[in-house]
């Protein structure tokens, strides 16, 4: 090898930047080839997904140039002999540092505008505890909640052992065992539980939320492809939790959904009447008799 054998690192550093270049630009072609999870079926799935790609695709670069100076090194920069000697002392190059320091910097601080922007979106997931039964984080009730967005269609989750139903509020509280929403219309879901930890995880919306009795966990979904989504449990939750992996969901046109939502009022309506009414909060039996 003619490059051992040279006296500056000129041309090593040279050549490592080129090849740096070129395969982090293939690098990050061939990455935003990839279709991220959980793909586009709701608006904050795609988010997701599209976060997902940029994070990868600012990562790609480091990646490309930690690997490519560790195997750079082991090819050229070997020892021809077994023995152990310390390589020459280094220290203070200010271009390196500079350039470093600089490149993390605006990294981070790119990454950081974008989590802020995101956060600030009214779309947000929010946290809402029964008022006295824990610390409120947020300091505002569901109802407070639900007068502000009162377009939105509100959907709640209850999660119980070990099947997971679902009330529409807008719909006189009717409560199916059928989670339909409707397309392009912004849904607040309301995940609680009625009995134990449970977790609400329905992956192509993009929302994976805890069901805790006594907690209202509101996310927000705008489904915007019509088509069938899978509603798991996430969370282990007893001697059926894999009965709560198999539920099917729907996104459905409008006017499907009307006619859905008549026939499940229809359908429960002797049931409804056995059904306590709607609420933000539910709570198992032996914390209601014990408070
Ligand atoms: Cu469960």
């Amino acid at each position: 090898m003619s490059l051992r054998i040279e006296p500056a690192d000129r041309p090593h550093a040279i050549r490592l930047l080129v090849m740096w270049v070129i395969l982090s630009i293939i690098g990050i072609i061939a990455v935003l080839q990839i279709h991220y999870p959980p793909y586009d079926q709701t608006i904050q799935g795609e988010d997701q997904s599209k976060t997902l790609a940029l994070l990868t695709a600012m990562a790609t670069p480091v990646f490309i140039g930690v690997v490519m100076m560790v195997i750079y090194s082991a090819i050229y920069f070997r020892r021809a002999t077994a023995e152990l000697v310390d390589g020459p002392p280094m220290l203070g190059n200010t271009p390196v540092q500079v350039a470093w320091i600089g490149i993390s910097a605006i990294a981070v601080l790119f990454l950081a505008f974008v989590g802020v922007t995101t956060l600030a979106s009214d779309n947000v997931a929010k946290l809402v505890n029964a008022p006295g039964r824990s610390i409120n984080t947020g300091g505002q009730t569901g109802s407070a909640t639900a007068a502000e967005r009162g377009k939105e269609l509100q959907v709640q989750v209850v999660a119980q052992q070990w099947y997971f139903t679902y009330r529409y509020a807008d719909y006189g509280g009717v409560e199916t065992t059928h989670l339909y929403l409707p397309l392009d219309r912004p849904v607040e879901l309301h995940v609680t539980s009625l009995d134990i930890i449970h977790s609400f995880w329905a992956y192509e919306l993009g929302v994976k939320a805890d069901a805790n009795p006594g907690v209202d966990n509101v996310f927000h979904v705008t489904p915007q492809k019509t088509g069938s989504f899978t509603v798991r449990c996430a969370e282990l939750c007893g001697l059926w939790h894999g009965q709560m992996s198999d539920t099917e969901g729907k996104v459905v046109s409008q006017s499907d959904f009307d006619t859905w939502i008549a026939q499940q009022q229809q359908d429960y309506a002797v049931i409804q009447k056995a059904v306590p009414s709607y609420a933000p909060f539910y709570f198992p039996e032996p914390t209601v008799k014990g408070s």
